[in-house]
């Protein structure tokens, strides 16, 4: 998502860049293109016609015209402002109260139940006690399925009872979460596919009961400006104190999402890129900007990094490459962390353009090409003996052979496997130079 409007607002600041000096038909033209890229990544009008004029403001403000580096004076500008139009600091939920709660709400389909699953995941993870409330009652399928979440996660979930309420449900979730002393409870409402009076008449009855200390609105990213509205609805019917955009792993523009902000006030508290409990992420104005404008999200990155990949491990790993050390089961290892970081797609989406060389289509490409691999890699592995794993130099073509019909692979695939691998020693050069490159980024993108 998002790739169209990045790459405009990119060319836009490119040949800004260009010029000595702005005229104030430069950065006219430039706001115009700034407009239509906007309104192209399907933001809302009003907000996209208030975003270039307050840029337009400021430029002129600031006497854009003789400075040394206007162009980049510009790209600043836009940078600020999309901050403020994604709503400037990041928000955080309120996780007090005992217990704290949070009422999730949003259409059919939004992702409200993948969502609660991955907000216990988080929750569970720093130390807390997750309590999962179903409360879609109408859907038996919706009930199992955040059973089958909470299975996942490793967290209680309390289920609706025969002739129970939903209001009723509520409060004897309620009650249970207190007594149990859980630290945070999750409920998962039932959605409709459009707001209507039965749906805000029931959602208010239960927030009357239990009195959630934060009301969540769930918006499918995709849904465009229809996302828009939606958000008013609710915000106007029950009140929200945050919003969770899910799907933005997805082709559409998105830009009706990035508006939601700048027309309900809301704040954005999560972003889900993803259908696995991993895939929910904070969301930060100044990390989306600069991702948008291309100068990558490189500080995710590398906090994603921290969170998933073993440290001590990682340490290990750095040293035995640099020495020319490793093994095929450090090499399996490290494709497993790979995994873990999620696909190479997602991964490249954070990296900056610039440091990767290469335009949208390209990246994609590689991106799926090394995801096969990777694959590929790992079946290949697992069908080795430890012995093999350990002395790759020594695998001879008859047990090539039986590692290939072990693993479904054909004796070329091994090879391959076995030729990159011996290409590795080159690698550790290449890694190291890309280490400075991240360290040099992160300077520059923390300021
Ligand atoms: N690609 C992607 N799919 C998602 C995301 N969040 C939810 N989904 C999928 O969207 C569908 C509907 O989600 P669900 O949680 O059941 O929606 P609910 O009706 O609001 O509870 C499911 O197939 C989810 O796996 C996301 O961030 N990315
Ligand atoms: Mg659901």
């Amino acid at each position: 998502m998002f790739e169209n409007l990045s790459t405009s607002l990119q060319k836009t600041f490119k040949n800004l860049r260009g010029y000595g000096k702005l005229s104030e038909k430069n950065v006219k033209d430039s706001m115009r293109e700034v407009r239509l890229a906007l309104l192209e990544a399907d933001v809302n009008f009003k907000v996209a016609r208030d975003f270039v004029k307050r840029v337009q403001e400021s430029c002129m403000g600031e006497e854009v015209l003789g400075s040394v580096t206007p162009g980049q004076q510009v790209v600043k500008h836009v940078n600020d402002e999309l901050v403020e139009l994604f709503g400037g600091a990041h928000k955080e939920f309120d996780l007090t109260g005992n217990p704290a709660s949070v009422m999730m709400m949003g259409l059919h389909g939004s992702g409200k139940t993948t969502t609660s699953g991955k907000l216990a995941l988080r929750w569970k993870k720093s130390g807390r006690r997750v309590l999962l409330v179903a409360c879609d009652i109408r859907r038996p399928a919706a009930v199992e399925q955040l059973t089958i979440l909470a299975g996942q996660v490793g967290c209680d979930i309390v289920k609706p009872e025969p002739g129970e309420t939903v209001p009723q449900l509520g409060a004897r979730a309620s009650t249970f979460a207190k007594d149990e002393k859980f630290d945070v409870v999750i409920y998962d409402t039932g959605g409709r596919f459009q707001v209507d009076d039965e749906l805000v008449q029931e959602l208010k009855e239960f927030s009357a009961e239990t009195e959630p200390g934060n009301t969540v609105l769930v918006l499918d990213a995709a849904i465009g400006q229809e996302s828009v509205n939606v958000a008013e609805a609710f915000r106007d019917a029950v009140g929200l104190t945050g919003l969770i955009l899910t799907k933005l792993d997805g082709d559409a523009r998105g830009g009706a999402a990035l508006s939601v902000h700048a027309v309900t006030g809301c704040p954005v508290l999560m972003t889900g890129s993803g259908e696995k409990m991993e895939d929910l992420e904070p969301f930060y104005p100044d990390r989306m900007a600069s991702r948008i404008l291309g100068m990558g999200d490189v500080v995710s990155f590398v906090e994603k990094a921290h969170e998933l990949v073993d440290q001590d491990e990682a340490m290990k790993m750095q040293e035995k490459l640099a020495n020319n050390q490793l093994d095929l089961e450090d090499f399996l290892k490290q494709i497993q962390q790979m995994k873990k970081l999620g696909s190479m797609s997602s991964l490249f989406d954070m990296m900056p353009g610039d440091a990767l060389k290469m335009d949208a289509k390209k990246k994609e490409a590689i991106a799926n090409a090394s995801d096969q691999e990777m694959k590929k890699f790992e079946s290949i592995i697992q069908s080795m003996t430890l012995w093999e794993r350990q002395h790759p130099k020594e695998i001879d073509r008859s047990r090539r052979l039986r590692i290939a019909e072990g693993c479904g692979r054909k004796l070329a695939d091994v090879n391959q496997l076995l030729k990159r691998f011996g290409e590795m020693g080159k690698m550790s050069k290449q890694f190291k130079k890309m280490g400075k490159r991240l360290r040099h980024l992160k300077k520059f993108t923390t300021k």
